[in-house]
């Protein structure tokens, strides 16, 4: 078989990349040829992604990127643009951490119902769903003159083909969906008062979209499971179905792969999503706050030696404080270090004394964090779960790796750490022919080319359950 090449572009929180990977038989490399920071902008108060350098980067890659067979696009969930009649973007697309749905979720789901939200789209309740997102712009000039909602990959997707579609992983996050008729949802949208006529045809993954018009030789744009998360899930190296998964970067999307929804009560108390995975599949899970607890601690320290903070944090003492890194005060960008210290003082336990004290209160949370939710999706789904995978960037951090697997009491096997750009690919490359057909060789593809690092569970249990029960979490 010849060689295949293909270009993911993969938006993140807080960079994007422009990563070229070859397939040539029984291997596959990955080369990341363009990284750009991605910086929200604060204008008037409102939190922005700023697009249009987002833009910049993903053009410059691509063409860093050289002759490829097709391009595939992904990133972070629930946000959009919108476009006027004449296809131009109306304003900058606004961050999902912005505090402009704050008071408005509660309300919107109160009057639509939550049991009913739930039953169309079996999604967890988080404050920036876009269903919220969009209930807080109604009344204002750009929604009344907006003629297309976009995601952000299908906008980028647009303004590389000109293209109209809605890749329905991602539009699984809005809200808005139907999970079960994989249609937008007309009753949701007309109950929440806006104009069905917004939300453009859906498209599925490993369809072509069309061409880059601007790049050479005009390569084509592939459909990919344009959500990160359902990419990364792709990209779970899984041997059999008794695995749960944590897409860990900075969120922790910890859950389990199912072929049909659960849209049982307890899953709903639970705050339990079933998003739309690639090839029909379900990712039952819950978000946990991630890294995004270090990342934003990191910025405030000013950029210190993450790796040597990590050695130093994996000698302190084990449970000396432990907060719930899903606690709302934790959701928007700030001075974390000074939350983590007030939400200690709250709960009676000592202030960690300085950064490494921090890093291991942060760890320790995210390890009973995930070890909460392991069992949850667990419980919730009836899926026996054998091994706990670990991808994205998280698979590199060992302490959390190794707590994680000690506080499941399971193996964790970490990696690969590129598994968004990997399911990006992996999804482009079985559209040309040259992989698959089904996730099973997908994933023994990336069994035989990827390394991945085993953590075995070191015993402690009674520990963890005493660190779950200071924080009054119910286990199962
Ligand atoms: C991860 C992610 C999560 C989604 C969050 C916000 O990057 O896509 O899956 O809940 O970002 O969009």
């Amino acid at each position: 078989m010849t060689a295949r090449s293909f270009a993911a572009v993969d938006l993140g929180a807080s960079s994007g990349r422009v990563i070229r990977a070859r397939l040539d038989g029984g291997t596959l490399t990955l080369d990341e040829v363009h990284r750009f920071p991605n910086e929200p902008v604060p204008v008037g108060g409102t939190l922005h992604w700023d697009i249009l350098a987002l833009y910049r980067g993903v053009l410059d890659g691509l063409r860093a990127a050289g002759p490829v067979d097709s391009i595939g696009i992904d990133s972070w969930a629930v946000d959009y643009g919108l476009l006027d009649s004449t296809g131009a973007l109306l304003g900058n697309p606004v961050h999902y951490r912005d505090a402009r749905t704050t008071g408005v979720w509660r309300d919107v789901a109160a009057r639509i119902g939550e049991e009913r939200l739930y039953a169309v789209t079996g999604l967890q309740q988080l404050p920036f769903n876009t269903l919220y997102q969009l209930s807080a712009a109604i009344g204002t000039p750009q929604l009344a003159a907006a003629h297309r909602f976009l995601m952000i990959p299908d906008l980028i997707a647009y303004w590389l083909t000109g293209e109209i579609g809605a890749e329905i992983t991602n539009a699984s996050t809005t809200q808005l969906y139907d999970l079960r008729k994989r249609a937008w949802s007309s009753e949701l949208i007309a109950q929440a008062g806006l104009d069905e006529r917004l939300f453009p045809p859906l498209r599925e993954p490993g369809t072509v979209i069309g061409r880059a018009r601007d790049l050479d030789g005009g390569p084509a744009v592939v459909a990919v499971g344009s959500h990160d998360t359902a990419s990364a899930v792709v990209a779970v190296p899984a041997a059999d179905a008794h695995f749960a998964y944590i897409s860990c970067g900075t969120w922790s999307l910890v859950g389990v792969e199912l072929d049909e929804p659960v849209l049982t009560e307890a899953g709903r108390a639970a705050n339990f999503t079933n998003e739309g995975g690639v090839d029909g599949t379900i990712r039952y899970l819950r978000n946990v706050m991630g890294l995004w607890l270090l990342q934003e601690s990191c910025r405030v320290w000013g950029g210190p030696d993450l790796p040597g903070l990590l050695a130093e944090a994996a000698v302190r003492e084990p449970f000396a404080s432990v907060v719930d890194p899903d606690h709302p005060d934790f959701l928007a960008p700030g001075d974390m270090p000074a939350r983590i210290a007030e939400f200690c003082r709250r709960t009676g336990q000592p202030v960690p004394a300085d950064p490494p004290a921090v890093v291991r209160t942060v760890v320790d949370s995210l390890a009973l964090a995930h070890r909460r939710t392991v069992r949850e999706a667990a419980a919730l789904s009836g899926r026996r779960v054998d091994v706990v995978h670990v991808v994205g960037g998280g698979a590199r951090n060992a302490l959390l790796c190794q707590l994680t697997a000690d506080a499941c009491g399971l193996p964790v096997l970490a990696g690969p750490v590129e598994a968004t750009a990997l399911g990006n690919v992996l999804v482009q490359a079985r559209a040309a022919g040259a992989a698959g057909p089904g996730l099973a060789e997908l994933r023994a593809l990336l069994r035989e080319t990827q390394p991945l690092t085993r953590y075995e569970p070191r015993g402690g249990q009674d520990a963890w359950s005493a660190a779950a029960s200071r924080l009054g979490w119910d286990e199962p």
